[in-house]
């Protein structure tokens, strides 16, 4: 096992990762910008090197400051968190030649998975099931597009092949609209991400947003712990999640899950990942991996009672998985509530001074975050703050107790995200559970104030 690890974060992951080297009894090396310097987690380990200033570009997105520090604490491993370098190939690979292991998958694999085109590719091969489209990257005469548009049936979406996360998409509903649709697509697509390839797909009306969460090691042994529904978002952010995912039959889920598994061990993927679906009418269609640890992984920590984070160290380190497929079992139901410094219903930033924070408890309850009654939130990154979990025997018991929590937790001196989470928990439809991608902003449209 690794002596010492080196955590290129911020914020309640770099924490998350903190603890779970402390587990593991492994020292752990913090970065931090200038804003962070104050951070809980800095102070509270072992050792920490600035990194630079607050801008992420010169700081958690400073390869040769990142491997620097790495190189003068004698950290032999790195982890990337979520964000910032965790799904970047050449980060990946020169945390390698420096002589560092990357706490991830191979470049190789993130590489595969960052272009779009070559990621559905592998899947396809690997008999995932896919939106119906072209099969790879679109050709560029406009004849052989409509025929592949006709064929697929409108409306149809054409997404870049370097996006991803709602990046690069249109949405075309008519064949006169097809081709400059497109060319506009390819030229954003080439000035945004350096590659002007472009695929098309069948337009899902009303999907629900599920992933999958898996687990490799080294050694070929892949299992899938679950799935999560993601479906509550606004602009591509997710507000909050839940596992199980409501009203899928466990059969469904087993044959996906299964398939995704076999994908892993078919491309050598090792590390944590998530497969993520849109499904629609009982069926799952793949869109998109993530080769990182991702914001919503402790509702599926609590579900297994698996320690992801921990696991990604460890099969890092060359270690075998220490659980079978058999051996995980999906027990009761838990919600994550996203908390973010914002106002509740603009969603404008609401960074500044937190004046009081008081953290709610009790049974099935867990709180990841790294503020602090005084902590200043600052406002160079990404708004959340922090993350409230909760696990019941049922879904019912997973909302009281979410309910409750929300009840108890105060955030004083800025505005927070709190009374939309409160109300969400209270709402019929959401209770029934099931709502798709598009529920969040229909019901604020309704809501407005
Ligand atoms: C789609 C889709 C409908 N049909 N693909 C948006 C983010 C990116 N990961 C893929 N996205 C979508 N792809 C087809 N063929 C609808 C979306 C989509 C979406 C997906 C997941 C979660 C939220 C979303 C919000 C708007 C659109």
């Amino acid at each position: 096992m690794f002596k010492k690890i080196l955590i290129a974060n911020r914020g309640e992951i770099a924490l998350r990762i903190q603890r779970a080297c402390r587990e593991l009894g492994i020292k752990a090396v913090m970065v931090y910008s200038e804003a962070d310097r104050d951070a809980k987690y800095v102070k509270l380990a072992e050792e920490a090197v600035c990194i630079g200033p607050a801008q992420s570009a010169l700081s958690y997105l400073n390869m040769p400051a990142i491997i620097s520090a790495a190189e003068v604490t004698d950290a032999e491993a790195i982890h990337p968190g979520y964000g910032f370098l965790s799904e970047n190939a050449d980060f990946a690979e020169r945390v390698e030649k420096s002589g560092f292991q990357f706490i991830g998958p191979t470049p190789e694999s993130i590489r595969i998975m960052g272009d779009k085109v070559s990621a559905k590719q592998a899947m396809i091969k690997a008999g995932v099931p896919c939106v119906p489209g072209s099969e790879g990257e679109l050709p560029d005469d406009p004849l052989q597009i409509r025929r592949i548009a006709k064929a697929v049936g409108y409306p149809v979406i054409i997404k870049a092949a370097g996006g991803g996360g709602g990046r690069g998409m249109r949405v075309v509903h008519t064949e006169a609209a097809l081709i400059n649709a497109v060319t506009m697509t390819k030229a954003e697509a080439g000035a945004a991400f350096g590659n002007p390839a472009v695929y098309l797909e069948k337009f899902l009306q009303n999907p629900r947003h599920i992933e999958i969460q898996i687990l490799a090691d080294k050694f070929k042994n892949v299992v899938y712990l679950g799935e999560r529904d993601c479906s509550m978002q606004r602009r591509h952010q997710k507000i909050l999640e839940e596992a199980p995912a409501p009203g899928i039959p466990r059969k469904l889920i087993e044959r996906v899950g299964e398939r995704c598994v076999a994908a892993c061990k078919k491309i050598g993927y090792r590390g944590a990942g998530t497969f993520e679906f849109l499904y629609e009418d009982g069926e799952f269609y793949f869109i998109e991996m993530n080769t990182r640890v991702q914001v919503e992984h402790p509702v599926t920590e609590m579900i297994t009672g698996v320690d992801i984070v921990k696991t990604q160290i460890m099969v890092a380190a060359g270690e075998r998985l220490p659980f079978t497929q058999r051996q995980i079992q999906i027990r009761g139901h838990a919600i994550e509530c996203r908390v973010n410094a914002e106002d509740p219903y603009k969603f404008t930033p609401s960074p500044g001074r937190v004046t009081m924070w008081h953290a709610p408890g009790g049974p099935g309850v867990r709180v990841d975050s790294h503020i602090y009654t005084n902590y200043y939130v600052p406002p160079n990154y990404d708004s959340m703050i922090g993350k409230i979990i909760v696990h019941g025997d049922t879904r019912e018991q997973a909302l009281a107790r979410m309910r409750t929590a929300l009840g108890e937790t105060v955030v004083e001196g800025i505005n927070t995200n709190i009374a939309l989470h409160r109300e969400l928990m209270v709402d019929a439809k959401f209770m029934l559970g099931g709502t798709n991608i598009h529920y969040l902003e229909e019901w604020l449209g309704q809501h407005k104030r």
